[in-house]
């Protein structure tokens, strides 16, 4: 629930000024959402502070908390609610409360200044009764935006529960609207590119149960490949009935490929690895452009995304400089917690959510130099002020959120939650220019947790190129750890949601078993090595397809035990490496079966909030597997979860903007806001979108797309928070992953050069007899060999001669004898075999693990 508001006063001021005769409405429009609480659930009705929503019985229930003064102290509400100036509403409803009270019900604008359209008290009693009242909106708010409509419950001395049903809000004369699904393509493709070297692969949605002949065309038009699709049937997560089409014998690098099916055509994609090294340093681009307390300079963004520095006291900001806690925790001292990223579209600045982004960051430049290429990182890498610092520009860019969690930690040795706005403030806001209060939350074991995770874990990055850096960032690291150990379970508070996200965990064994890895790896400490190998969560016990979040952190302690050496058994470090090929492997299999790869595990929650993020975490799980193993499948994988993300779904978008003819735009953000305000700009190329959440957790998204199939619940719309936010833990699971994918495209391709293989098949109407001729067209002689193709249609081997031939699916191995497999440069083998079924000739060969030339 983002935008939560109190209804004031002004309300009932406005009730009198417009009375309740009003102009008969032109259209009979319902204008809020789930008012019959059929689907179960309150969402999209939020409760203020002292207010418990539930469904029971098919009402919406609340129980409100009695001793408060004004009938506006207890709400349950919905935002997004469309009113339009001078339009006729008749508001109604069935209601009825434990104990009579009075109640009222009200219409009016959910962000400062807070205006009220009207209000009507009317008196509960036991009995069930149905109330209603006729109003002329004053406000204008026709696309949902900041309208709302409230009951207000509280002025009361006594507990009561009150519960409504049947609510509506008939009126206005705009057909509910906002902004159309994305058109979706019958052939859908990664719209930026894909890799030379790695499977190309692309979705038809065709009901067709025969394969259906593809052909690839390049920028011209001409047509440069074709193929036969694999028919898959209907694929339950995007409601789609879908093909395979595997494009990857075609491997020519070029910009403007279309693949197409009779009529239809794909957007278009490149074939080329210079997008995702582009995307490495766009994704990271956006911690720049989220940086709170330093002024956006147009040298570093360009002039549409420059702008004043956000929360520094300058009015009408209030400052993060001295910011006190919440009124009712009287924690006694101010904090200056200047600097640090926003979070998201909001102006809040999380330690849990800031924790596992900085984590991520700094994890891709240790992986990078433990069993990767750092350079990639290094200093002028990045156009941000540290440029030229002599820091690798990751470091520096991580410094700065880094830097904000050290100003989080109060005396004790705890860390503040986090720190927010007071109330919401509306789309747009610009950050120089939000005039809500400042306050810090308490303290929480997970905070603190996060920041004696990172700050560890910094200690060892910052060692050799800033000693005293170092040396703080540890210090704080084991203040941190210690003040946590004595307050374990410090749990935020779940309904902590007015002006910022609760960010609420109650499971902390994982935050202390990532906190605990990150200092024995650093500091090798007896104590901190005894609460890793003590953890339930130890040798990646907990590490499963649902990955991690900000709020299940144990694999990345075990990602930090795995990569960093240090005293633990060789066992033990094998076997958490042996897990994540493990888990790398049910991702694998999972997405073989999908119309649209992704590693993502839908079987308990559906696609979350932030799904996109979940699918990127995964990448990483199989881009570890794939370095602790060497195992090219892994690879493949990740590109897969890469092609996802860019526009192989159904919903033929590019969640990353700025990446693809159909690419994300209107995200959720206070700045850029373009969908709000035409002078400001859209969301800068690299940022991801939270992507696909079938739960519909917010008005927009489910005034769109209710009954939505899971990977298509999904809206490139401003008000679609649930769906369509951007965030620092998103972005950063995407510098991971480009960045891993990057540095695996260089080189693009082993070179294709060194085997040569012909295929020629005579065939008749169930059966064929192939003869195959593999040459070694390099300049070493092989020892032994191994050829591998997939044979179309209903075709298999019955027997073969001069090769141990075997058969998976459409798979065809086919391994040297004793006496064939030397082959010196130049000279061929020749090989055969007979068949059953019908098909084309296979059209990729790989001998020991290359692509081959075919003549
Ligand atoms: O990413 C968070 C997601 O896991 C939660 O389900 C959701 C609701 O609590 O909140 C998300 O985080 C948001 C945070 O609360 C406030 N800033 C924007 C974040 C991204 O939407």
């Amino acid at each position: 629930m983002r935008s939560r508001r109190l209804l004031t006063a002004t309300l009932l001021v406005a009730l009198a000024a417009f009375p309740l005769a009003a102009p008969a409405a032109a259209a009979d429009y319902e204008r809020v959402l789930n008012g019959t609480f059929e689907t179960g659930s309150p969402d999209p009705w939020w409760s203020s502070a002292g207010v418990t929503n539930r469904v029971t019985g098919g009402e919406l229930c609340a129980a409100v908390t009695g001793g408060t003064t004004n009938p506006w102290d207890a709400l349950v509400g919905q935002n997004g609610v469309p009113f339009e100036t001078g339009q006729s509403y008749t508001f109604s409803f069935d209601a009825h409360a434990t104990t009579a009270q009075p109640v009222t019900a009200a219409a009016g604008e959910s962000v400062s200044p807070y205006r009220g359209i009207a209000s009507q008290q009317f008196t509960l009693s036991p009995v069930k009764q149905r109330f209603s009242f006729t109003f002329t909106s004053t406000l204008d708010f026709p696309d949902a935006g900041n309208g709302q409509v409230a009951f207000q419950l509280g002025g009361q001395a006594a507990d009561n529960t009150i519960c409504v049903d049947n609510v509506s809000v008939i009126g206005g004369v705009k057909p509910p609207g906002g902004v159309n699904p994305n058109p979706a393509k019958k052939v859908q493709v990664d719209l930026v590119a894909y890799v030379p070297g790695l499977p190309k692969r692309a979705t038809l949605v065709s009901t067709a149960t025969t394969p259906q002949t593809w052909t690839l065309r390049d920028s011209a038009g001409t047509a440069v490949a074709t193929g036969q699709s694999t028919p898959k049937g209907a694929d339950a997560t995007s409601g789609d009935p879908v093909h395979l089409i595997d494009f990857s014998s075609f491997d020519t690098a070029g910009t403007g490929y279309t693949l197409s099916v009779g009529e239809d055509s794909s957007f278009p994609f490149d074939i080329s690895a210079d997008p995702v090294k582009r995307l490495r340093y766009d994704s990271l681009a956006f911690f720049y452009h989220q940086r709170s307390g330093t002024p956006i300079e147009a040298q570093y963004v360009g002039d549409e995304y420059a702008r004043p520095a956000g929360h520094i006291n300058v009015a009408p900001n209030q400052g993060d400089n001295n910011v006190p806690c919440r009124a009712d925790l009287a924690c006694g001292y101010t904090l200056d917690v200047r600097g640090g990223w926003y979070d998201a579209g909001d102006h809040g600045k999380y330690v849990v959510n800031g924790g596992i982004a900085t984590w991520q960051l700094l994890n891709a430049y240790e992986r990078a130099t433990r069993v990767g290429d750092a350079s990639a990182y290094r200093d002028g890498a990045l156009n941000i002020p540290e440029k030229a610092n002599g820091v690798p520009d990751l470091l520096d860019e991580a410094r700065w959120e880094a830097d904000f969690l050290l100003k989080m930690q109060a005396p004790d040795g705890m860390a503040h939650h986090k720190i927010h706005d007071a109330n919401w403030t509306a789309l747009p806001t610009r950050p120089e220019l939000d005039d809500q209060p400042r306050r810090l939350s308490a303290t929480s074991t997970a905070a603190t947790l996060n920041l004696a995770a990172v700050a560890a874990q910094g200690a060892r990055l910052w060692k050799t190129i800033d000693a005293a850096y170092s040396a703080q960032l540890l210090a704080a690291a084991r203040k941190a750890y210690t003040a946590a150990k004595a307050n374990p379970a410090k749990l935020a508070e779940p309904n902590d949601g007015t002006g910022g996200g609760a960010y609420s965990d109650d499971t902390v064994s994982d935050e202390f078993y990532w906190a605990a890895s990150e200092l024995y790896a650093t500091t090798g400490d007896a104590a901190y090595r005894t609460d890793v190998t003590a953890s339930p969560h130890y040798k990646a016990a907990s590490l499963n397809r649902g990955g991690f979040h900000w709020g299940g952190t144990a694999p990345l302690g075990d990602i930090t035990l795995a990569l960093v050496p240090t005293e633990l058994p060789a066992a033990d470090v094998a076997a958490i490496k042996s897990a994540f090929a493990t888990v790398a492997d049910q991702h694998l299999t999972a997405m073989a079966d999908m119309g649209y790869a992704a590693p993502y595990d839908n079987s308990t929650a559906g696609y979350v909030w932030g799904s996109n993020s979940t699918v990127l975490n995964n990448a990483q799980v199989l881009a570890l597997a794939h370095d602790f193993t060497g195992a090219a499948k892994y690879r493949e994988g990740v590109f897969e979860a890469l092609h996802y993300i860019l526009g192989r779904n159904p919903l033929s978008t590019s969640y990353v903007a700025g990446y693809g003819d159909q690419a994300m735009t209107n995200a959720h953000h206070r700045f850029w806001a373009r969908q709000n305000d035409p002078t400001l700009p859209i969301a800068p190329p690299g940022s991801l979108s939270g992507g696909p959440n079938s739960a519909l957790q917010d008005p927009v998204a489910q005034r769109l797309l209710t009954g939505c199939p899971q990977q298509k619940c999904w809206v490139d719309d401003i008000g679609a928070y649930s769906v369509n936010e951007v965030a620092i833990n998103w972005n950063s699971a995407l510098a991971w992953v480009s960045g891993w994918a990057a540095e695996k495209s260089t080189p693009p391709v082993p070179p294709a050069a060194d085997c040569e293989v012909s295929f020629t098949a005579g065939r008749w109407p169930d059966g064929l007899s192939a003869q195959v001729k593999i040459t070694n067209t390099g300049k070493t002689a092989w020892t032994d060999w191994t050829l591998g193709f997939s044979l179309p249609g209903t075709q298999r081997v019955t027997s073969g001669w001069s090769a141990q031939w075997s058969q998976t699916g459409r798979d065809v191995t086919a391994a040297s004898m004793s006496w064939n497999g030397s082959v010196k440069p130049g000279k061929s083998v020749h090989i055969g075999f007979n068949g059953s079924g019908a098909g084309a000739d296979p059209t990729v060969f790989v001998v020991n693990g290359r692509t081959c030339k075919t003549p």
